[in-house]
């Protein structure tokens, strides 16, 4: 049984080592929302909300998520008795709509604090059964062809198991051609175009198709699935949907609708860790494989997802790779690594596996409240 006395939310800024741009917007300062939670007896646990500065990739924003942690969330669990972190998804979705990635940052806090308390790792408490996962990165869209296959030459080189090529209208096909040629037949490719075609786009994004790719995330409408079941009729390419999964309902829908045939799971999206293993689970007894995506997460956000990808179906490598991908200098000592082979350790110690930087979360701090 868990009570929590307070949470205190803050706003760190962190500069990527490079701008990333998706199709529908360019990121080269994260804004990053940390919580730390403290329950009665004086345990503590940090989490991160992954809303971005702006509603390019779902409505949630920073400030949003500050709203609602501040204003319905961090109320509603403060002071209750807890008597799993399973209950804590349910509670806040009481009368509460939307705001996932703030419900997510409270409810994957407890998740944290659980496991610290009951002196295992997270992993363990997910249900996590790998030692180790496989490593993927997310290119950003490049100035050119060239340009990109440059770093998908050198990503591979380094050992990525997945290499995703971020698309949009004027940077795709001859794009993906030139990254294919450059990477050789065999090379694991996929692309993600952030919502940036529509239905009319259907033969252009066939052409696709000759490149052998793992697959292509969300071509279509962030909400959408009716429109993503056509497309995925008319080309070969698997389908991934990311953006439209904000539920187990909606992976369900997916299933009945044939909208797609792997689920990126990104537990801020979904509202946390208990929704995401529920479609994990889901997909696991339907045939789809998953994998976590990412959304360019501190050290402290990764040990979640490091967390829950560590669970038996998630087969494809994640969205995961090591602080030294984002940041001149994370925020959790050690840093997230990558092995030669591309995979990353699963931290076996209690709690998040890894030792969070106050004195540098201090520095860094931009705004900063307490709600007790
Ligand atoms: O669509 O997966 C996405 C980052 C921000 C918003 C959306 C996405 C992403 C990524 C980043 O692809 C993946 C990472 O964290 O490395
Ligand atoms: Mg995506």
């Amino acid at each position: 049984m868990i009570r929590l006395a307070s949470i205190t939310l803050r706003e760190i800024r962190l500069p990527l080592k490079e701008p990333f741009r998706i199709s529908s917007g360019i990121v080269s300062e994260r804004r990053i929302g940390l919580l730390e939670l403290r329950d009665e007896s004086g345990a503590t646990a940090w989490s991160e909300c992954v809303a971005g500065e702006a509603p390019n990739y779902s409505p949630e924003t920073i400030d949003t998520a500050w709203i609602a942690i501040t204003e319905w969330l961090a109320p509603r669990v403060i002071g209750r008795s807890i008597v799993s972190p399973g209950d804590v998804f349910p509670l806040l979705e009481q009368d509460i709509r939307g705001h996932l990635m703030a419900k997510a940052a409270v409810e994957m806090g407890i998740w944290g604090l659980e496991s610290t308390r009951l002196e295992m790792s997270l992993s363990k408490l997910l249900g996590g059964t790998r030692r180790e996962i496989d490593v993927g990165i997310s290119l950003g869209i490049q100035k050119s062809p060239e340009a990109l296959s440059a770093r998908v030459v050198s990503a591979i080189a380094d050992g990525y198991r997945k290499v995703k090529i971020k698309i949009m209208p004027g940077s795709d096909v001859q794009f993906i051609h030139a990254a294919r040629d450059a990477a050789g037949p065999k090379a694991p490719l996929m692309a993600d175009a952030n919502n940036a075609y529509s239905l009319d786009d259907a033969d252009h994004l066939s052409l696709l198709d000759d490149f052998n790719l793992m697959m292509i995330e969300q071509p279509l409408a962030w909400d959408d699935l009716v429109r993503h079941a056509e497309l995925q009729r008319r080309m070969r390419t698997p389908i991934c949907l990311d953006e439209s999964i904000t539920s187990l309902d909606r992976a369900r829908d997916m299933v009945t609708l044939s909208s797609g045939r792997i689920v990126n799971i990104k537990p801020g999206r979904v509202g946390g860790l208990a929704s995401s293993i529920a479609i994990h689970d889901y997909c696991e007894s339907n045939g789809i494989p998953v994998w976590c995506g990412g959304m360019l997460e501190s050290g402290i956000g990764r040990a979640y997802n490091v967390a829950l990808a560590s669970l038996s179906n998630f087969s494809k490598p994640g969205d995961v790779s090591p602080s030294s991908r984002y940041w001149e200098r994370d925020i959790v000592m050690p840093e997230w690594t990558m092995a030669e082979r591309g995979t990353m350790k699963v931290p076996e110690g209690v709690g998040l596996g890894v030792e969070v930087d106050r004195n540098r979360i201090e520095d860094l701090t931009v705004r900063e409240t307490s709600i007790s």
